[in-house]
């Protein structure tokens, strides 16, 4: 291809351009058949409204939600179920029952949009269905290859069946959730030529050269102040306006594409391909099972990470709940809400180092909302004389469940907001936002420890996610699953303390605070109990050595410290992290979804990439659309992740844990310069590749080419002009560079 023809082709819209005979396999879901359940269909996001497509051929079903239609309040038990918000139904007159031969349906992550094509009597038949944040809406594109031969009709309905208002090119609907939550939502048609007639509870049209369908969906709740909900907007108006103002499809798809590609543009991964590749997605899921090598399944696994990421949280929105945002059923499990011991934040760990630093505000946002909440409450069992604690699943308004008080829960979130610091170096942030959850809830742990069996510091009611040792009448100790009875210097809350004040600590540090308040904190930590190493080589889950080397229970608290906590590290630790890894091979390599993905982390932070891949396999691992509720984690056929039933934690997780695999950067030296660690734990499953634009803490863009499992090319970019150390293998290189500046190392010896 000549260049001015490639440079052509590259300032076409994506959308324009010619499908390639087999779609990007890195990028691309593509199936040959259409969904027939909601885990089949594809999803599209703006951070504010998800859409799935199922793309049938006779009859089309666009099922959507919106993110805050939230029953519920801010009170203890105020969580209720995250709801569906409603369907597009389509049916295309003369259309075949059976699928046509060359009938396509894909999801493409680079250009954030699903498609269907199929041929009919000669017409090629297309739809593209997109979500776009700057016009906040979901918008779909029918054509075809011969003018007048679009003709449809479309309804739109609530998932709760308030009546649907018909007018001459729009629909319309709304209601109010229990708590008085008023929700609207309205379709709009635009057609190009034919005709748009009303058909009693639907629309008509007939003849057209190509139709858009709008649709815009809101509620009146508003995030900030805490217990304020009500915007006083009537959504009514909102999405009549929305509707009434929507852009051409052309110019609405730059806008989007153009918002969308600024973050998903800036990371890119490729593993390499092999013959599986080339399949559609559910039958690479297949193969990879019968131990077909597919690298580029992990790719687009990552790539899927960040796409939804994006889809589902966008600053100003909500953060993305267990399901992300996209939910099809009245009752979904665990409320769909966000649990504090583990889900929520690993939703979040892809964030920083995949350059999505920006959808990280949402969590930030919730996360001071909830503290707002929980610092008025009037829940003796939370009250606390200093900082906020949270229960385990919480929604939207701030309220839980009533099960289980999560005592070190905000120290875990609060570590959110010291990483997007460590990441980007934004100082009003630090001091502003960071600091005065990192002191407050230091102050508090500093009043709660106490001094245990051998004067070390413990927590007096700790736990270990959710599970506990209890004695049965003939002495034997089993775990019991769910048991919250308080375990004083669990390693869970002692390691998320310790996490917690080393965090403090480093802010301090950056913003030269109060030394009096340093010292306390830092002698505190210096006298926290633990992590231990117990009678089988194990990190101990508890204060006592109980752990069963049978437990294979899910969740894997006592290695918090390893990930994503630091205290922890291969390097600075090697004798814990030799007790980490007996404990991570005692807990197997299966477990629910989110389970998997967290013990990709691990393996990687221990500079194992062969187990990390082959956790990484057991987390790709096909699970059937209609098994939802059944079996062990895995990946249905859209790759949602499966605990199972669907959470999307797992998606989140597995594309952080990817990250572990390629670049670290939580270790520090003496004095406090990261250690940007290139290609930590590579697995041979993956000898020639790159990965490109990843973050390193300190502020760097790291690339990455590597062949045959030797780097062959790194280029890091300061953005803060920080110190840091380089390391590779067992060489070290101290970076010093200019902000904006970057180095470039052509071999693994690290020379620039
Ligand atoms: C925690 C986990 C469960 C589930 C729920 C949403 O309670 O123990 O497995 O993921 O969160």
């Amino acid at each position: 291809m000549n260049l001015r023809r490639l440079a052509l082709l590259l300032l076409l819209p994506v959308s324009l351009q010619a499908s390639p005979a087999t779609p990007d396999p890195a990028n691309v879901l593509w199936y040959d058949a259409p969904a027939s359940h909601w885990l089949e269909a594809l999803p599209v996001g703006n951070g504010r409204m998800g859409a799935m497509l199922f793309g049938g051929v006779a009859k089309e079903r666009i099922q959507f939600n919106e993110q805050t239609l939230v029953p519920g309040s801010s009170q203890t038990k105020g969580v209720e179920h995250y709801q569906p918000f409603g369907n597009i139904a389509l049916e295309f007159p003369g259309a075949p029952e059976t699928t046509p031969a060359d009938y396509h349906r894909e999801l493409d992550l680079r250009s954030a949009a699903a498609r269907v094509s199929y041929s009919v009597d000669g017409v090629t038949h297309r739809r593209e269905l997109v979500a776009s944040l700057p016009a906040n809406l979901v918008a779909m594109r029918l054509s075809a290859s011969k003018p007048g031969r679009v003709s449809f009709t479309v309804r739109l309905s609530d998932v709760r069946k308030n009546a649907v208002t018909v007018a001459s090119d729009s629909l319309f609907f709304a209601g109010k959730l229990t708590n008085g939550l008023a929700y609207a939502a309205a379709l709009r048609v635009v057609a190009e030529k034919g005709s748009v007639t009303r058909t009693g509870d639907g629309l008509a049209i007939q003849g057209a050269d190509a139709a858009t369908l709008y649709l815009a969906a809101a509620t009146d709740f508003a995030p900030i102040p805490a217990q304020k909900f009500r915007g006083g907007v009537s959504p009514a108006s909102v999405v009549s306006g929305r509707i009434a103002a929507a852009p051409a499809y052309a110019e609405l798809r730059a806008a989007q594409l153009a918002d969308y590609q600024t973050l998903y543009g800036r990371v890119s991964l490729d593993l390499g391909t092999t013959a599986s590749s080339s399949l559609p997605t559910d039958k690479r899921l297949a193969a990879k099972k019968a131990r077909q090598p597919d690298p580029a399944l992990a790719t687009l696994l990552f790539n899927y990470g960040r796409y939804l990421l994006i889809g589902s949280s966008r600053p100003g929105g909500q953060p993305a709940n267990l399901q992300g945002l996209w939910n099809d059923e009245l009752y979904p499990a665990w409320f769909c809400a966000y649990t504090t011991n583990i889900n929520v934040e690993m939703n979040y760990w892809l964030a920083e180092p995949t350059a999505l630093s920006e959808c990280h505000q949402p969590l930030f946002d919730w996360i001071d909302n909830l503290a707002e909440v929980q610092k008025a409450t009037t829940d003796l069992r939370i009250q606390v004389p200093i900082g906020w604690v949270a229960y385990s699943t919480n929604n939207q308004y701030g309220g839980n469940t009533g099960w289980a008080v999560h005592m070190p829960g905000s120290a875990w979130l609060a570590r959110h907001f010291w990483e997007h610091y460590a990441f980007t170096g934004d100082r009003a942030f630090l001091e502003k936002r960071a600091f005065p959850h990192l002191r407050d809830l230091s102050e508090l742990w500093m009043k709660r420890l106490v001094p245990g069996p051998d004067g070390k510091l413990i927590t007096p009611d700790g736990w270990s996610p959710e599970h506990g040792p209890v004695k049965q009448p003939d002495g034997r100790i089993v775990m019991k699953e769910g048991d919250r009875t308080p375990r004083p210097g669990a390693s869970y809350d002692q390691q998320i303390v310790h996490d917690l004040f080393t965090n403090t600590l480093s802010a301090s540090d950056a913003l030269g605070s109060d030394p009096a308040f340093r010292d306390r904190v830092s002698a505190t930590r210096a006298n926290l109990l633990g992590p231990r190493i117990g009678r089988w080589g194990q990190i101990m889950e508890w204060m006592e050595d109980v752990d069963d080397p049978n437990n294979q229970h899910r969740h894997v608290s006592h290695l918090f410290a390893l990930y994503p906590g630091r205290q922890i590290s291969a390097d600075r630790t090697p004798e814990l992290a030799a007790a980490a890894k007996v404990s991570l091979q005692a807990r197997g390599n299966g477990g629910t979804g989110w389970s998997r993905a967290w013990k990709i982390a691990f393996w990687a932070r221990l500079h194992d990439g062969d187990q990390a891949e082959r956790v990484l396999a057991g987390l790709l691992e096909p699970i059937p659309a209609s098994g939802a509720r059944s079996g062990r984690g895995g990946s249905y056929p859209n790759l949602f992740g499966a605990h199972p039933p669907f959470q999307m934690d797992s998606n989140f997780g597995a594309t952080a844990g990817i990250v572990e695999m390629l670049l670290q950067s939580h270790d520090q030296t003496e004095s406090g310069d990261y250690v940007i660690h290139l290609l930590p734990a590579l697995p041979k499953t993956w000898p020639t590749g790159s990965a490109k634009g990843l973050r390193a803490r300190g502020g760097f863009i790291v690339d990455q080419e590597w062949n045959e499992g030797r780097l062959v090319f790194a280029k890091i970019t300061s953005l803060l002009g920080r110190t840091a150390v380089v390391r590779h293998g067992a060489q070290t290189h101290a970076l010093v560079l200019a902000k904006d500046s970057s180095v470039v190392f052509s071999s693994e010896s690290l020379r620039p």
